[in-house]
């Protein structure tokens, strides 16, 4: 059996036609803990830790949990979040070297996105595709690392005051991103971490910024995959944007998940391209 698998920053708990499975990270308080499947409900957990005062942790999925995903499957695909920012990708590897003793003919691909959300998505998208048209496990490998260098991770946050509250960014960029109107434009770096471009003062600007970088980089009609946290209106503009430019652009904006919901925060949306 053939399987996908990733973390749940890849934002999608299902992928119609094939055997999916998002293993979900943990939000937690030293009194709530939310698992980010489909039962979390994020406009709640979003109230919830806007109205709770201490701090808040994640939690990368166990090697069990990514044990429990495998099970079962012998030639498995996985895509996790950036190992600049999180241990999954050091949890998945290991899950991996566990199943192989146990199965020693299955083959499983590990892939560290250096990236989140949408970008996870289309590697997944890429992965199915190059299978869906007949492609091996090991032309798989070769293809998945050259498609990565053509994918790319911008953000807009209003605020990093839970990735610097986790260490994830430092705490003097983080307090000049509190004011109110100001978001921080962003770009996953070459080794999977935050790195900042600039500070967009309205939406517009956020629009503007981003088309901007987008082309600096090479955009030009490629994919596009926008997550929002609670923002919809904004990733349709930026939808509309892209459209003017490139009218049959395969662009499409859904919901954040838990855990990028809780990074990314309310207002904040991230957006994976192809050049
Ligand atoms: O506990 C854990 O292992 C999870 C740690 C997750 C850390 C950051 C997740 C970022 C989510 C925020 C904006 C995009 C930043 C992308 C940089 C690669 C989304």
């Amino acid at each position: 059996m053939i399987k996908f698998v990733a973390d749940s920053s890849c934002d999608i708990t299902e992928f119609p036609g094939v055997a999916f499975e998002a293993v979900p990270m943990t939000i937690s308080t030293s009194e709530k803990e939310y698992i980010d499947d489909d039962s979390t409900d994020i406009h709640e957990m979003l109230d919830y830790l806007h109205s709770y005062k201490d701090r808040s942790y994640t939690a990368c999925p166990s090697t069990e949990k990514w044990l429990a995903a495998f099970d079962g499957a012998d030639e498995i695909y996985v895509v996790t979040l950036t190992s600049g920012l999180s241990g999954t990708y050091n949890s998945a590897c290991l899950a991996r070297n566990i199943y192989l003793e146990s199965h020693p003919d299955a083959k499983i691909y590990v892939i560290d996105s250096l990236s989140t959300g949408p970008e996870i998505r289309m590697i997944i998208e890429k992965i199915i595709a190059l299978k869906q048209s007949g492609k091996t496990f090991e032309e798989i490998q070769l293809a998945i690392p050259e498609y990565m260098k053509t994918s790319h991770l911008f953000f807009s946050l209003k605020s990093l005051h839970n990735m610097a509250q986790n260490g994830r960014v430092n705490k003097v960029l983080a307090s000049a991103v509190g004011m109110l109107h100001i978001s921080i434009l962003g770009v996953a770096s070459e080794k999977g971490t935050v790195e900042p471009i600039s500070k967009c003062r309205g939406e517009n600007s956020v629009i503007s910024s981003i088309i901007k970088e987008m082309s600096k980089i090479g955009y030009h009609g490629g994919k596009v995959r926008i997550c929002h946290i609670e923002n919809e209106p904004l990733a349709e503009k930026i939808i509309e944007a892209i459209r003017k430019l490139y009218p049959l652009a395969d662009v499409l904006s859904y919901p954040a998940r838990a855990l990028c919901s809780y990074y990314a925060e309310r207002g904040g949306i991230i957006l994976g391209f192809e050049s």
